[in-house]
């Protein structure tokens, strides 16, 4: 067995900015009080990949082992740990649940205090289990380092799943689609007979769409500079489509306002501009329009708008990491409505590729080629 035991195995490393991942060998040390090793089964690809390879300075590091949206199999658990055992098949999540802390306890949070978000390159202890051949240290990626035949996790950070779901379908379930769904289920909690309105129709979008879906909006409105996209919207839900470039001297939360009679119940920023969050909260109906942002924008980017909207028109705005939802209990009621083929998630797999071929990958998110592409270890 190789409980105890450093592992030296495949990993695609992020060397620097901008430039391909690179497949090489590292050493994967054991476990940890708390922690468990996990052997990546498959991972896809999720925007925040592209975004964190991409960026030059803080909290830009490298070298790091990225990816975050995987599923995979227990190899051993460090000391201490009761709730995983060797073979258990899990998903990893950037979302901590510890359980204990007063958001764990809360209904309404997501937020787990014990061991909050972070964009660390480190584990909760601000330590690495990660070292190249030379003995370098490689950094983490938001607790979770899925790019890597094998990686560590803190048990806060790590689901048991059924091994009933197919491996390239749980992946999705950790972070995009899940957050995407969660937001339109959980944050906003769109009731049957609504009307919605997204903004920006890549996964995120697509999967606020198939959250409204289920959740049995009336109407659902994809706002997109690429009318390509409606097409391929349709297949999740989106019922009409307004292209932002080409909307002549009407704003696109005036023809939103006319489409819905007085503006829509619930609006979704997918994208990460402060702009459209503004489209979209303008795009929300007086008296009880809720808009849920989800796009990440730069780092010190402000938002604007009036208080007559907020104090006289009765509208909200907020936002949710992982659409609110709690990792331990949301991703099995996820999974569960996935088997009883109410989720759809095959959809939003376009494309499968192995290990090798991870570059690939990401030539496709980048290129807007394809929704999620599985990468098998
Ligand atoms: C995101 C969540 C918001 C901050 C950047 C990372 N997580 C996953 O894609
Ligand atoms: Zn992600």
């Amino acid at each position: 067995s190789t409980s105890g035991k450093p592992i030296r195995c495949r990993a695609a490393v992020a060397r620097k900015a901008g430039e391909p991942l690179v497949i090489e060998e590292v050493i994967v040390a054991p476990p940890q009080t708390g922690e468990v090793r996990v052997k990546i089964i498959c991972t896809s690809l999720c925007y925040s990949d592209v975004t964190f390879l991409n960026l030059k300075d803080p909290p830009a590091c490298f070298p790091r082992i990225l990816g975050h949206e995987a599923v995979g199999v227990i190899e051993s658990v460090g000391e201490g740990v009761s709730e995983f055992v060797e073979g258990d098949m899990v998903i990893p999540t950037f979302m901590s649940e510890c359980g204990e802390c007063t958001d764990c306890k809360s209904k309404k949070s997501n937020l787990c205090s014990k061991f909050p978000f972070q964009i660390s390159p480190w584990l909760h202890d601000g330590t690495s289990r990660f070292t190249d051949l030379k003995g370098e240290t490689i950094h983490h990626f938001l607790f979770v380092s899925s790019f890597t035949e094998y990686t560590v996790l803190h048990v806060a950070n790590v689901t048991k799943v059924d091994s009933a779901i197919p491996p390239n379908r749980a992946c999705l379930l950790a972070c995009g689609v899940s957050t995407g769904v969660g937001a339109a289920w959980k944050s906003a909690n769109v009731e049957a007979g609504s009307t919605v309105a997204i903004f920006g129709l890549g996964s995120i979008g697509l999967a606020v769409a198939e959250g409204a879906r289920l959740c049995g909006a009336a109407k659902i409105i994809g706002v997109d500079i690429n009318p390509e996209k409606f097409e391929t919207a349709k297949a999740f839900g989106v019922t009409d489509f307004v292209d932002s470039r080409s909307t002549g001297d009407k704003r696109v939360s005036q023809i939103i306002i006319e489409m819905t009679d007085g503006g829509a119940d619930y609006c979704f920023e997918c994208v990460g501009r402060a702009f459209l969050v503004e489209e979209a909260f303008a795009s929300s109906r007086k008296g009880w329009g809720k808009t849920i942002v989800l796009g990440v924008d730069q780092p010190g980017s402000q938002l604007k708008f009036t208080s007559f909207d907020v104090l006289h028109l009765g509208k909200t705005i907020s936002g949710s990491l992982f659409g609110g939802l709690k990792p331990k209990t949301d991703i099995q009621t996820l999974i569960k409505r996935y088997m009883d083929k109410e989720l759809e998630l095959d959809k939003f797999v376009t494309h499968e590729v192995g290990f090798e071929d991870i570059n690939k990958a990401f030539d496709l998110l980048i290129g807007g080629k394809s929704l999620r592409c599985v990468i098998w270890m």
